[in-house]
């Protein structure tokens, strides 16, 4: 198995010496670091320990300067090896790594009292009694306590048996792929490459990524993997990689920035959290925040004692569950929270907070997914899964209508059937001509998200489609006030089935063409060219008369027999023929098909 270890610890405690020690490698890259005998920047190394794990070590500074390093070192890493010079104590910085180690709820990780060739047996054992009772309210509190000396090599294998020990105690890493970056270079030949310590997730060399960050979301493809020296074609955490990308400038990508999936994250500038550690006192309304290898100034909005709205001032891809720490700069003030929700509902209206307050002190480690599908009203499956609410084995919880990748609350949809059904009546009792609504105008009108719930809200509504237009099943359009009208043409057409009104009567009675179409599709009368309407019925009287005159028939014969005129009997002629009931000869005649 392979492990990653984070160092921490006061200045010159030993940190590097110690990782040296165990490794073999020299964890500080710069000159400028050996010369000072100082780490500025994060140092890496590696080894096989002698029980066989493959560790790798992500060496902090101490120095406070840089404690925005040591943050991007121990923000993604789940082990701690924490250092405290057994000869001169605890010290100021290993009580601000310690609330970093609380904050990000490290809760696994072996304590090494460093430099004991320089300190007397009554020094070691003050010492490691002043560490447990400053780790007494953290995670380390029962982690092993081991008196080593770099220099004389004394405890060095009962540390590396106690890390061991510890790394294979510690659960298998799960949840989404999300690498932070911690360094970013380009090599000649190779182009850029990234490094970062995978916690979660796997990568495969070919695998194509998004990199979200300073340069947005940008997608590349990993064209080599290498780990701890050597190169790889797939890689699982937890470990420490160096990816090569291919598709990426080197500048545009560096610490704080984060490769996953391409699609699978949602940057975030809000975010819902619980404070989890640090002092009972009030923070600051302005604050920087570190997740990760990511730090960005944020504002807070206090909710209730417990929990606050983030307004991160760069968006990142968070998700429930994240530990982050904030750091007031200038007091010292270190407080640890947890990340509920990183899609929280806009606080707009009186009472907003202190509902949303209430709402997140009965939120727990489970998701009450149907809540949070009710309050969007519907959702996309995608979104929730970017944001961390769902996976791919999520089942739609009750309540929930599940339609065309999205998911509805079904008290929301049964809301918007409900206008639905009210609008289509209005528009029933507006135009009883209509058929019924265009389904064009069904999203707007009652306010749905996406064009894909049109369907689901019409089929909920028990309503109708045809040709388009959504009507109640009930429905069936009526004349209104053409009733009468039509009511008098079929009179005269009783009388003379054969003599269509003419343009004028039918003006003068209010019958347009809409009327005459509305009186068609119910079956009152046919329309047999535009204005020449007769009774259904016709057609049928017509081939009565027809089919006793002798065959063929010229249209004259045909026009005397039904006592019409050319005006109605040539399209009543053609109207036959395309019912295959008559069937033209020539210019002039036809016979009735038999
Ligand atoms: N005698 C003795 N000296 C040690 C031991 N470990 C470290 N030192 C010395 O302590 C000094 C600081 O050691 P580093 O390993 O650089 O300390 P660090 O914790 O990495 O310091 P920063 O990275 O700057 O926070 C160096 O001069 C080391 O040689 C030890 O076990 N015994
Ligand atoms: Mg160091």
């Amino acid at each position: 198995m392979a492990y990653v270890v984070a160092t921490a610890g006061h200045v010159d405690h030993g940190k590097s010496t110690l990782v040296r020690a165990l490794t073999g490698m020299e964890p500080d890259r710069w000159v400028e670091e050996r010369r000072r005998g100082l780490t500025i920047d994060l140092g890496y190394a590696w080894t096989t320990l002698p029980g066989g794990a493959h560790v790798a070590f992500v060496d902090v500074p101490g120095h406070q300067r840089f404690v925005g390093n040591m943050l991007a070192g121990l923000g993604p890493a789940p082990f701690v090896l924490f250092v405290v010079a057994a000869d001169e104590g605890w010290r100021a910085q290993s009580s601000e790594h310690r609330d970093a180690v609380a904050a990000l709820g490290i809760d696994r990780g072996v304590v090494a009292l460093t430099r004991a060739d320089r300190a007397s047996a009554e020094q070691v054992a003050a010492t490691g009694e002043r560490v447990r009772a400053e780790l007494a309210a953290t995670g380390l509190r029962d982690a092993p306590l081991i008196a080593v000396s770099a220099v004389t090599g004394v405890g060095l294998g009962e540390l590396a048996a106690a890390l061991e020990d510890a790394l294979r105690a510690a659960p298998p890493p799960s949840g989404r792929l999300r690498l932070w970056v911690d360094r970013a270079f380009s090599v000649a030949g190779a182009g850029t490459v990234v490094t970062g310590t995978l916690a979660t997730g796997s990568l495969a060399v070919g695998d194509e990524i998004e990199l979200l960050g300073r340069s947005g979301p940008r997608r590349a493809t990993i064209r080599r993997i290498e780990s701890e020296g050597a190169s790889r074609d797939t890689v699982a955490g937890v470990r420490r990689v160096a990816l090569n990308l291919r598709g990426l400038a080197a500048e545009d990508v560096g610490r704080g920035d984060a490769v996953v999936p391409p699609g699978s994250w949602r940057e975030t500038d809000l975010a819902d959290i619980r404070r989890t550690s640090g002092p009972e006192v009030r923070l600051p309304q302005r604050l920087h925040l570190h997740v990760g290898t990511a730090a960005t100034t944020v504002r807070l909005r206090p909710l209730d004692d417990d929990h606050l709205r983030l307004r991160l001032d760069r968006p990142l891809p968070l998700t429930p569950g994240d530990r982050l720490v904030l750091r007031d700069p200038g007091s010292g003030l270190v407080a640890g929270a947890v990340v509920l929700d990183a899609d929280p509902p806009p606080l707009l209206r009186r009472g907003d907070a202190a509902r949303r307050a209430t709402a997140l002190r009965a939120s727990g480690p489970s998701v009450d997914l149907a809540a949070e599908v009710a309050r969007r009203g519907a959702v996309l499956v995608d979104r929730l899964r970017q944001v961390g609410l769902v996976d791919d084995a999520t089942a739609a919880p009750d309540a929930v209508l599940a339609h065309r990748g999205w998911w509805v609350d079904a008290a929301t949809c049964a809301d918007w059937a409900e206008r639905l059904r009210r609008a289509v009546a209005d528009h029933h009792a507006r135009d009883p001509l209509a058929i019924g609504l265009s389904r064009g105008a069904v999203r707007d009108l009652v306010g749905l998200p996406a064009d894909a719930l049109v369907d689901l809200v019409i089929a909920e509504a028990g309503l109708v489609q045809e040709d388009g237009h959504v009507r109640a099943a009930e429905h069936r359009p009526g004349l209104g006030p053409a009733e009468a009208a039509v009511a008098a043409v079929e009179e005269r057409l009783a009388a003379r089935p054969f003599t269509a009104p003419e343009a004028d009567d039918l003006a003068a009675l209010g019958l347009g063409a809409r009327e005459l179409a509305a009186a068609e599709r119910q079956g009152r009368l046919i329309r047999l060219a535009p204005g020449i309407v007769l009774l259904p019925t016709a057609p049928a009287l017509a081939m009565r008369e027809l089919a006793r005159l002798p065959q063929p028939f010229t249209t004259s014969q045909a026009r005397q027999a039904l006592a019409t005129t050319r005006r109605t009997v040539i399209p009543l002629l053609e109207h036959l023929d395309a019912r295959g009931w008559t069937r033209r000869l020539d210019g002039t005649s036809r016979e009735v098909v038999r």
